[in-house]
């Protein structure tokens, strides 16, 4: 694959770099960050995705699996400001001061300490909210105040702690910005968590799905974009919203300060345009929306409510995801501005300088051999062709096939294809037995790409990321220039602890 990138990366990074000060007033522009979650069968490895970041000017990585060998990877550069999240899960084992200061040592300082740059803690993701599960985390303020102490006490003077929210910790369905506030049910909690963040200064971060919102608001997928192109505004005490982010951006400032904290840095901590799945989810559309979006977050335009304020935000999400869970649609393992193989989907200019190019592709990534499982198409047993193709949906990946899919638009053979090479890739194209595109006698493998138009057909990557012990394995594993100490005695707690 050629690179498709017509600059020298680093004179791009340094005149963003110089680009990003507005030097009458001195502001710092917007943060533009990117999230890594690796719930796919086949990982990047982690050195390839900090080039990938370096040659793409990103600056900021939140990681919501801080898994050992991932955050060894950023030894050193201390260029890349680091978030690590404490997952959900875990947050019930924060009870007190020691296992507060244990996961801070086990997730930032002792990578601090080697020139990694963590600096921002996540306790949790969207603990109230309902949109994927009915359970809530309402331990998640209780976990956060200790880890905030913990940060006091333990002297991390340069690490924040917030947790973020789900547009649905507002009331549903309101008009207009200044009618916003928190759920009546979650109002308590959330008076109580922002007390927390107030008193440390850290900001409030809300995890945005634009199209989501439009269509819960039943509004115009245009009003999406930065630049409609629809007539539609709404007026709000004199005030013009011209789009679904800077409506939901004042609303929660609304909340928040309803709630007694309105001073409060408020930050973007997901927002994300998935590119299959969702009705209006393609690439298209997912290219357009940053292009619009990037540079409004660069020139810090701010909102109605903040005008010629920077915002911080993180794109969701840096790569395609395909083991994520897929109860709430098959957009949630499309969210990637890659693939998983480290192609770009689409165009974007991380930048925010607004620039029509492709991002720099994940260099050094080694793809298994170009070979693809088919279906062979002469079976007349449609029973068994169906059987087939349901137990190769059952394992792999077969989003794309659905409803609004990049792939919806197969023909029924087609579709077994898809679904055999699916299977065949995440077995990486191996078995013992050396059936594995057999499918009872109806699979065959092809060398020519059988990609369907936009429907790609993939050739997975070799998983070359070493097994993730997160320091389990052996006690005397050397962790960038010290012995990390970590005790086999504590495995359990370890995995309570979202370590691993
Ligand atoms: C959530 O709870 C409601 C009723 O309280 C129920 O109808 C729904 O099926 C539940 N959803 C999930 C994902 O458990
Ligand atoms: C918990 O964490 C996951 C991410 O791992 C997130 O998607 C989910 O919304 C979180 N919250 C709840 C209440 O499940
Ligand atoms: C932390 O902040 C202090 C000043 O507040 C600064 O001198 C120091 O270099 C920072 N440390 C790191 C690791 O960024
Ligand atoms: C937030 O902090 C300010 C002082 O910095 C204080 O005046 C205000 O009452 C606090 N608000 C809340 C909700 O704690
Ligand atoms: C917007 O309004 C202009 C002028 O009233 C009209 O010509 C145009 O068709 C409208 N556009 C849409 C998308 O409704
Ligand atoms: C925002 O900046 C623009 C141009 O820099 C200026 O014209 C405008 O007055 C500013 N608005 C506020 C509220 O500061
Ligand atoms: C079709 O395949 C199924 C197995 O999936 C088999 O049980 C059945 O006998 C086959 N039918 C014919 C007509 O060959
Ligand atoms: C292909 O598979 C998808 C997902 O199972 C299904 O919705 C679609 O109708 C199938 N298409 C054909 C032509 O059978
Ligand atoms: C940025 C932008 O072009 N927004 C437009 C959205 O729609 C309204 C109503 O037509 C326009 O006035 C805005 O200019």
């Amino acid at each position: 694959m050629e690179n498709k990138f017509p600059f020298n990366p680093k004179t791009l990074l340094i005149f963003t770099i110089f680009s990003c000060f507005s030097f009458e007033k001195m502001v710092e522009c917007g943060e533009i960050g990117i999230n890594w979650g690796r719930q796919t069968s086949h990982r990047l490895i982690p050195s390839m995705v900090v080039d990938l970041l370096l040659q793409n000017g990103i600056r900021n990585l939140k990681l919501f699996s801080p898994s050992e060998n991932v955050l060894k990877a950023f030894a050193g550069g201390n260029i890349i400001e680091i978030t690590v999240t404490l997952p959900n899960e875990s947050l019930q084992h924060i009870v007190n001061p020691s296992t507060s200061a244990y996961w801070l040592q086990e997730r930032v300082g002792k990578f601090q300490e080697c020139n990694i740059n963590v600096r921002h803690v996540h306790v949790g993701i969207e603990p109230f909210s309902t949109f994927s599960r009915n359970i809530t985390y309402d331990n998640a303020k209780d976990a956060l105040r200790r880890i905030q102490e913990g940060l006091i006490v333990n002297g991390y003077k340069n690490v924040t702690a917030t947790t973020p929210h789900f547009t649905d910790v507002l009331k549903p369905n309101v008009k207009k910005p200044s009618e916003a506030d928190f759920r009546p049910d979650l109002k308590p909690k959330m008076i109580e968590f922002l007390s927390i963040i107030n008193a440390s200064k850290a900001p409030f971060v809300v995890n945005i799905f634009p199209i989501h919102f439009a269509s819960e608001q039943n509004w115009d997928i245009e009003f999406s974009f930065i630049n409609n192109k629809s007539n539609f505004t709404i007026e709000d005490n004199g005030l013009i919203y011209k789009n679904v982010f800077e409506f939901v951006y004042d609303s929660v400032l609304h909340a928040m300060k309803k709630a007694g904290a309105p001073d409060l840095k408020l930050m973007v901590g997901h927002i994300g345009w998935p590119t299959d799945g969702y009705p209006g989810a393609n690439t298209a559309n997912a290219e357009r929306f940053f292009r619009e979006f990037l540079p409004y977050i660069k020139k810090n335009i701010g909102t109605p409510l903040r005008p010629n304020t920077s915002i911080d935000v993180f794109i969701h999400s840096l790569a395609d995801e395909n083991l994520n869970k897929i109860d709430l649609g098959a957009f949630q393992r499309h969210w990637g501005v890659y693939r998983s193989d480290g192609e770009p989907k689409y165009k974007i200019d991380f930048t925010g300088e607004g620039c029509d190019i492709y991002p720099t592709t994940a260099k050094g990534v080694v793809l298994m051999p170009k070979r693809w499982c088919t279906y062979h198409g002469l079976s007349k047993n449609l029973t068994k062709i169906k059987k087939q193709f349901e137990l190769a949906c059952k394992e792999a990946d077969c989003t794309s096939l659905s409803v609004g899919g990049s792939c919806s638009h197969l023909t029924f053979n087609q579709n077994v294809s898809y679904a055999f090479n699916r299977y065949f890739q995440k077995k990486a194209q191996w078995s013992s037995t050396g059936k594995l595109c057999d499918f009872d006698g109806l699979g065959k493998i092809v060398t020519e790409d059988p990609s369907v138009g936009m429907c790609v057909f993939p050739v997975e990557i070799l998983a070359a990321e070493l097994p993730d012990s997160g320091g389990l394995s052996s006690g005397e594993e050397r962790v960038c220039g010290f012995f990390g100490v970590v005790l086999i005695l504590n495995l359990l707690g370890l995995l309570f602890l979202g370590l691993v």
